[in-house]
């Protein structure tokens, strides 16, 4: 197991369509291995494969609450196959845009079908925040974030903000020689 760094915007790793899992090998449950030491360490109740660097459509979550046992969850190849005509509204964050929160609506009520790591396909309906999570999840395998279902405006900031800070940071590794006069 290894704990992975977590890609941040505005890394346009973020914006690509992953690609779907051909044959589940010991590669991919060391990928779900990994991805769940990084959303654990985070923390973070979810995590899709891009957010560590790797474009394949497999998804980890644990939504259990601090007091209970751990439920860790994988789909690969997660699929929305129903959608209720009813939304929702839940405040989402994401591990991939630090400590920005926003109320986002989305259908309340979704079907799923995925596979397990034993490669056993199933079908599942999900309300409440496994619906939202699971939609922001199978968002990130399309390459799809949170903020794109916001507002322009407070897109645009939230956008500008990381932009500044990733600049500021990539300076501060390789700063500028400064010339003698
Ligand atoms: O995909 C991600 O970036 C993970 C994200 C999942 C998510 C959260 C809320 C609504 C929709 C999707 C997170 O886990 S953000 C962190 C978070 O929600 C959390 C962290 C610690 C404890 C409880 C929640
Ligand atoms: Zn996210």
């Amino acid at each position: 197991m290894a704990l992975r760094d977590i890609v941040k915007i505005p890394d346009k790793r973020l914006r690509l369509v992953s690609e779907p899992v051909m044959r589940i090998d010991a590669s991919i449950r060391a990928l779900a291995e990994d991805m769940f030491e990084t959303m654990y360490h985070a923390p973070g109740i979810g995590l899709a494969a891009i957010q560590i660097g790797v474009a394949k459509r497999v998804v980890v979550m644990d939504l259990s609450k601090k007091d209970e046992a751990q439920a860790p969850q994988v789909f690969i190849n997660p699929e929305i196959t129903w959608r209720s005509d009813e939304q929702s509204t839940h405040e989402e964050g994401c591990l991939s845009i630090p400590e920005y929160y926003e109320e986002v609506e989305r259908p309340q009520r979704i079907k799923v079908k995925y596979l397990d790591l034993d490669g056993k396909t199933h079908e599942i309906e999900a309300d409440g925040l496994f619906a939202t999570c699971l939609q922001h999840e199978i968002d990130h395998t399309n390459g799809v974030l949170f903020i794109d279902h916001i507002s322009k405006l407070k897109r645009d900031r939230v956008v500008k903000k990381f932009t500044k800070a990733a600049k500021a940071e990539k300076a501060a590794e390789s700063p500028a020689k400064k010339v003698e006069a």
